[in-house]
């Protein structure tokens, strides 16, 4: 049976904003208030989509959610019309109607923890919708994930769905971003690696000082739990607090997994040695080789992993074995991450080719390649029993393509989503996309009696 990596891109909602929502993300809070360009962040993201399809992957595409979020906003006490609420929200709490109107759903590497069917206990592909539960404009995304992904793997007898954990702080879970899966192929058991920032209740692991560590050890543990992963095939670790500290606000920011390949920054985890050793030794008893690539801090620093984003890459499998390393415009523009990718791929090692994607107006709120994608590991079952409205082809690209036209506007700012206009057409629009992906009602307005 074939089995592969399918990648599922966020599509960038219409009310792609600007808003500095993110303390700890250094991008998010040094763009805070620029004017956005909602049209064409769509169109980057579905670019690097149409690219990644037009190499031989088999892509997906993950829809936007309503915003702003009038229910939200309701739950938060204001009331009368939609355009009451807005108005209000506007008038007397503009940060809460700015978190209302983030289209951080765009991000979908926190969409979910997705493990594939060859690590589960019941022989299924387990999601686990992640709680986003450190920044409120993020909180607000998961019961519409849940509806999209039940729309998307509809099929109970090969999907298994599992509700956000509970939203506290001690079960804080960012989904796949702190989570990178190895193995030997895609449809054989593998080694999943989950990645925190700290624990909730055990003190002997340091957190960080100034920025919060978004993931704690219990929620990872929670989601291997729900997920029926067996010891064998999971590895803990944890973030090294201190680049936590310099913006590295998931593990995804400094470090990136594929196949038997673990690409990562020299000071990215605690413990190094245990961990790799440990990551080896598993994955050795799944048949497979471990292989670290190290990126040594002596060539680039911290603080230019955080810049260029050069670890929120995608290191993607291609048929010859070869990997390819899909990375953003600010890895050129970066005389240190550039000359280490210039050297990377002539050294004989796994990477042979890197790839350039532009997608500054993601990357301006602190959202790279990898952060737009969430990977699913398929079998040649699966991908049939999934929704074929959602599979990237040729025409759904021209078709979402000409939908943006008509309905995104090429500039945005804070004052621009007090409009009540926004809202009608964003609705118009997500009414229209549900339709083009086939997903039926999974929105809040689409649900209303
Ligand atoms: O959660 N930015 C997102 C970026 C998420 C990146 N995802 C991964 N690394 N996988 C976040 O911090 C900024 C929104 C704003 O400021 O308007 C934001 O939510």
């Amino acid at each position: 049976m074939k089995s592969f990596e399918v990648n599922f891109d966020g599509l960038v909602g219409p009310t792609h904003n600007y808003g500095g929502l993110s303390y700890g993300n250094v991008a998010s809070q040094s763009n805070s208030q620029q004017a956005s360009n909602p049209r064409e962040a769509a169109r980057q993201g579905l670019a690097k989509m149409k690219a990644l399809m037009e190499m031989g992957f088999v892509q997906g595409v993950l829809a936007p959610q309503e915003r702003p979020d009038v229910a939200a906003l309701r739950r938060l006490g204001f009331g009368g019309s939609d355009a009451q609420v807005i108005e209000r929200a506007a008038r007397e709490a503009m940060p809460l109607l700015v978190a209302s109107c983030s289209a951080s759903s765009m991000w979908v590497a926190n969409a979910a923890t997705v493990s594939p069917s060859a690590d589960t206990a019941d022989g299924r592909v387990h999601f686990t919708a992640a709680n986003l539960n450190c920044k409120y404009h993020r909180s607000i995304e998961h019961p519409t994930t849940s509806r999209v992904l039940g729309a998307m793997f509809a099929n109970t007898q090969h999907f298994a769905h599992h509700a956000a954990l509970p939203a506290v702080a001690q079960f804080g879970d960012e989904g796949a971003a702190n989570h990178t899966r190895f193995c030997r192929a895609y449809g054989e058991p593998g080694v999943e690696f989950f990645v925190f920032g700290r624990s909730a209740f055990d003190a002997r692991y340091p957190a960080p000082h100034k920025y919060p560590a978004r993931q704690t050890l219990e929620a990872s543990q929670a989601v291997a739990r729900l997920h029926g992963l067996s010891a064998d095939g999971v590895v803990y670790a944890q973030q090294n607090p201190a680049v936590i500290d310099q913006g590295v606000f998931h593990n995804d920011v400094i470090a990136v997994g594929n196949g038997e390949v673990l690409f990562y920054h020299e000071d990215a985890f605690l413990d190094t040695e245990a961990v790799l050793a440990e990551l080896q030794a598993k994955l050795a008893g799944c048949g497979g080789k471990f292989k670290a690539i190290c990126v040594p801090r002596a060539q680039v620093t911290v603080e230019d992993a955080v810049r260029s984003y050069l670890f929120n890459s995608q290191l993607l499998s291609r048929e010859d074995g070869s990997m390819l390393l899909i990375v953003p415009e600010e890895c050129r523009n970066n005389e240190r991450v550039w000359a280490y990718l210039s050297a990377l791929t002539g050294q004989g090692g796994p990477v042979t080719e890197v790839k350039v994607f532009d997608l500054k107006q993601s990357m301006q709120n602190g959202g790279g390649p990898a952060c737009l994608r969430l990977r699913v590991a398929l079998n040649d079952t699966e991908l049939a029993a999934v929704n074929p409205g959602v599979i990237m082809t040729a025409p759904l690209y021209d078709t979402l393509t000409q939908w943006v036209d008509r309905h995104y506007r090429d500039s945005l700012s804070e004052r621009d989503l007090a409009d009540p206009q926004l809202l009608l057409e964003c609705r118009t629009a997500l009414d229209e996309l549900t339709q083009i992906l086939k997903l039926g009602s999974v929105y809040p307005f689409q649900l209303q009696p």
